[in-house]
């Protein structure tokens, strides 16, 4: 399965690593996990993204290495390198900014992933979409050309099958990315720490937000569905951000009975941003559909333009339909 990539290991000694925008845990586990691995063989490689790396991560990178918001001096670099590699994504349309002069450049490509795909992006590609993350793959990688596991490798390959699996909740393939974490907990990862640190970032005005919604919780449908708002005045009461409500929603889904969670967020514009959740059998991404959103099956978001009294009155009738 690796005998291609190896090939473009071995005859180049440049290496660019980049991901989708926004990155993940996965994204920046993987990308780390090949630059280190790149570096232990005596290669040159560094780690370049479109986007900020999120304050769970940092931690991973704590000289700052991987080039990420990429300025424009990082993109002009980006071309003279021997080797594109990409992962955690298959198309060139989620890597932003970095688009253009990675596609565009001259030198050999290769993606990592695990993502469905429509049509390879280059020549040499793993894509398995049976892996829990690309983390693992990135770890089978390295296992099977022999190369060092440094310590910064284990603990970004366990960070992006921690995050992927949202803590080993869904694992797609599930021995092997339990099979995997072993390995890199034998190699030294400590659990404990890394969930800490990618998990236990709230401030305290993030908390108080998620009080003031979780006293506003509310049922509909005999208790099936579930929902919390969070108006303009609670955001700026607290001091919290908008995009601190982000992850309030699941706590819904951890209310016995409940089959439907939704959260309201009163927008800047004006707008409704609505995020619904549900159980496995039932669908909201239809729900988010008849909304003019979108989302997954299980997870599934909108706008909604009107008050918020709207919102709830509209998005919870279609969730209780929805049951
Ligand atoms: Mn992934």
């Amino acid at each position: 399965m690796w005998d291609e990539v190896k090939a473009v290991i071995d005859s180049n000694q440049s290496f660019v690593i980049s991901s989708h925008v926004n990155p993940d845990g996965d994204s920046i586990g993987s990308a780390l996990g090949v630059c280190e691995c790149l570096k232990a063989l005596g290669k040159d490689a560094v780690v370049v993204m479109n986007d900020a790396i999120p304050d769970a991560y940092t931690w991973l990178d704590p000289d700052g290495d991987i080039l990420a918001p990429a300025t424009e001096a990082d993109i002009g670099r980006l071309g003279s390198m021997d080797v594109v590699v990409i992962v955690d994504a298959n198309g060139w349309d989620r890597l932003g900014r970095l688009r253009k002069p990675l596609e565009e450049s001259a030198a050999a490509k290769v993606v990592i992933d695990h993502h469905p795909y429509n049509e390879l992006i280059a020549p040499v590609s793993v894509i398995e979409t049976k892996a829990s993350s690309t983390a693992e793959l990135v770890y089978d990688l390295i296992d099977s050309m022999g190369a060092p596991l440094t310590a910064r490798a284990a603990d970004a390959l366990y960070t992006g099958i921690l995050t992927d699996t949202v803590s080993f909740r869904f694992a797609r393939n599930a021995p092997c990315a339990h099979i995997t974490a072993a390995k890199l907990l034998t190699s030294g990862v400590d659990p404990s720490r890394v969930y800490d640190q990618v998990y236990n970032h709230n401030t305290g005005a993030r908390t108080r937000l998620m009080g003031r919604a979780l006293m506003n919780l509310q049922f509909t449908g005999c208790g099936r569905v579930a929902w919390l708002s969070v108006t303009r005045a609670m955001i700026e009461e607290t001091g919290a951000l908008s995009s601190d409500t982000s992850g309030f929603v699941d706590v819904t889904m951890t209310i016995a009975g409940v089959e439907i969670g939704i959260i309201f967020v009163e927008a800047k514009d004006g707008t409704v941003q609505i995020s619904l959740r549900s159980r496995p059998e039932i669908d909201v991404n239809q729900v988010a559909v008849g909304l003019g959103g979108g989302g997954h099956k299980n997870a599934a978001g909108a706008v909604f333009h009107g008050t918020l009294a709207q919102a709830v009155e509209t998005v919870t009738a279609a969730a209780v339909t929805a049951l």
